[in-house]
């Protein structure tokens, strides 16, 4: 079976292989600006490619049902390890496989069917876990929600109100579609005034609380979930967190036994490389650099007209309103997309138009910072962004447009042919 084991991916399957090399370079010759994308490192891509994807082991370190898991256990270890120092807590699980899977096991471990969940609704920048009716969490839970106001920004006494109604057993704080902070002291509070557990999802925003660029959600929340893919840079993947022994116990068996079966011990290799570069100092600077990029990009499209909800951000995203535009965002995104410029078209508070088309775009800085963009280019893109939708329907202009971008890019690249 020599075939098998010697062969590369351009020999023994090309056809793959030269799907591969395409995305490499949509990769490359286009912007991406997706909040929640990033470009993680060759070293965490080869660990993810390694031979750690041959091994089951169900378990966890030292306690596993399979022989030959010595090396799974030390490599999990050394990304438990790494994750508690990052994020100062004490109890931490790597396998959950995405940040859905994350949150599903804490609503496993913690509730009983139909018990009362308060979580931020999806269309004022919330999560699908977080209650939505669509998903689990809002049909085996009964969900309630809390959003923003008029400014575009969370009203704690508001959340307080909605929580001494209907008394929810678990909050739940953080956001795919929120620019500013999330203030966990105050849903502390909250949580605490009415008796209910606090569940943080930071999946958008762990990369800028590992580098305390962001509040963190520690002390404050007793369960805190994130994925391990979007601002931390890591392999796709989810985690969960707690300082709390009992919730830590109830989380590992949710997830396995629970709801999950082998761990993927690549990817949790892949997490522990992708840990190390975060506890780097020059973490600190990319997540900076995250958000003073994100910060041009809101600065120059005000400064241009176009309307962000919350007027700003704090973090790494922005989320532009089109309601009082004649376009949706489903034309911006498509408009953007043929000049080259990877967006998503996103609900905004306020929204009448379904999912599928909306009123708005979320346009985030992680992935292009991790490209090396500063502000200079971050206002050369910005100000790009402004002409493709001041112009939504001049094909001719965005094709020129994805010229000069292309040509802006190629002086980016962060991966060669060599890296997968
Ligand atoms: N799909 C992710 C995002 O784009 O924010 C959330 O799971």
């Amino acid at each position: 079976m020599d075939f098998i084991t010697s062969a590369t991916l351009k020999e023994s399957d090309n056809e793959v292989f030269s799907i591969i090399e395409k995305e490499l370079e949509r990769q490359t010759r286009h912007l991406e600006m997706i909040a929640s994308e990033n470009f993680t490192s060759p070293a965490v891509m080869e660990a993810m490619g390694s031979v750690f994807t041959n091994k089951y082991a169900e378990g966890y370190p030292n306690k596993r049902y399979y022989g030959g898991c010595e090396f799974a256990d030390q490599v999990e270890q050394l990304a438990i390890d790494r994750a508690s120092q990052i994020f100062n807590c004490k109890f931490v699980n790597v396998q959950p496989h995405s940040g859905s899977q994350a949150n599903g096991a804490v609503y496993a471990a913690l509730l009983n069917a139909g018990d009362k969940i308060l979580g931020m609704d999806l269309s004022h920048g919330g999560h699908l876990t977080h209650g939505s009716k669509p998903n689990f969490s809002g049909q085996n839970y009964q969900a309630f929600y809390y959003g923003v106001e008029l400014d575009g920004r969370i009203n704690y006494d508001k959340v307080m109100e909605i929580a001494k109604i209907c008394q929810p057993k678990i909050i739940v704080c953080g956001a795919s579609a929120y620019a500013r902070e999330i203030d966990f002291k105050k849903f502390k509070e909250i949580a605490d005034a009415v008796g209910a557990i606090l569940f943080a999802d930071i999946a958008h925003v762990a990369g800028l609380v590992a580098a305390g660029e962001h509040q963190s959600p520690f002390p404050y929340a007793d369960v805190v979930t994130t994925t391990t893919h979007k601002t931390l840079r890591g392999p796709r993947g989810g985690m969960i967190m707690s300082n709390n022994e009992e919730i830590a116990k109830k989380i590992n068996s949710a997830i396995f036994p629970g709801l999950q079966g082998g761990p993927l011990i690549h990817v949790i290799a892949a997490k522990a490389v992708a840990f190390k570069e975060v506890l780097d100092p020059k973490w600190k600077e990319y997540s900076k650099q995250v958000k003073a990029n994100s910060k041009i990009l809101a600065e120059v499209l005000i400064k241009r007209g176009y309307d962000i909800v919350s007027g700003g951000t704090d973090n790494h995203l922005v989320l532009v309103s089109f309601l009082n535009k004649p376009f949706s965002g489903k034309d911006a995104d498509i408009a953007l997309g043929n000049a080259g410029i990877t967006v998503n078209k996103n609900i905004v508070p306020g929204d009448t138009r379904s999912p599928f088309i909306t009123s708005g775009i979320r346009i985030g800085s992680p992935a292009l910072t991790a490209r090396g963009m500063k502000e200079k280019e971050f206002e050369i893109i910005s100000n790009k962004i402004c002409d493709i939708l001041d112009s939504i329907e001049d094909k001719e202009l965005h094709k020129k447009i994805n010229k000069e971008l292309e040509e802006l890019a190629s002086n980016f690249v962060i991966y060669n042919q060599s890296t997968y």
